[in-house]
């Protein structure tokens, strides 16, 4: 697969007819792992200390013409209640100007821990704007069967949306959430 790392935004995001693959999800729940996962290369950044993804970052598909966007993460709550506001903001912004181009929207959950109270929060927005969305749950192999069936159950009784189970480490889930992203 073709892949080009096209940049970090902060505003001006790229508007071109292209559609947006989308992954959203607190800080630190797995998100640019997610993408390298799917793309079989290092392209989005990943680190041990959360709050590693600061700005969108666009990649682009080439073999499919699409852009996959790496937003920051919310919640982190060991930064400052100044930053926390402007990576808000800008996650906003983004929405906000780019709501036309999105294909679909991965709300990604911690699979162990589960939704967060902006978990919830960031779904009750995203099915009262009406964006095409998935729950993509994260980090499954750290998670027994138990948590697994939990966090479904939870996750069912708040959306309609189906649920796919992934795990980066492992690979699982990849056949099923490029299914969605790039069909
Ligand atoms: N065991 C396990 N660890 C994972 C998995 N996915 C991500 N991680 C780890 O979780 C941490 C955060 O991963 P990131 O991909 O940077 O998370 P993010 O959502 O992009 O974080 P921000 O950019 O801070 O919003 C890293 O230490 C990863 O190695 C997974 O599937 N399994
Ligand atoms: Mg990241």
């Amino acid at each position: 697969m073709k892949v080009k790392f096209v940049g970090s935004f902060f505003g001006n995001f790229p508007r071109n007819g292209k559609k947006h693959v989308v992954f959203v999800g607190r800080s630190n729940v797995g998100k640019s792992s997610l993408i390298n996962m799917l793309l079989g290369r290092q392209v989005a950044r990943v680190s041990k200390e959360p709050g590693r993804t600061r700005a969108v970052n666009f990649i682009h598909l080439e073999d499919y013409d699409v852009y996959f966007v790496d937003l920051p993460g919310y919640g982190f709550a060991k930064t400052s209640k100044i930053q926390r506001e402007k990576w808000k903001e800008l996650i906003e912004e983004y929405f906000r100007s780019c709501w036309e181009d999105i294909k679909i929207v991965f709300l990604l959950i911690d699979c162990v821990a589960g939704p967060t109270e902006l978990d919830l929060k960031a779904l009750e927005w995203l099915e009262s704007y009406k964006l095409p969305h998935l729950i993509v749950l994260t980090k499954c192999d750290r998670a027994t069967q138990k948590d697994i069936s939990k966090t479904i159950k939870t996750m069912k009784g708040v959306s309609s949306y189906e649920v796919i189970i992934t795990s980066a480490k492992e690979g699982k889930g990849k056949k099923e959430v490029l299914r969605y992203a790039i069909s």
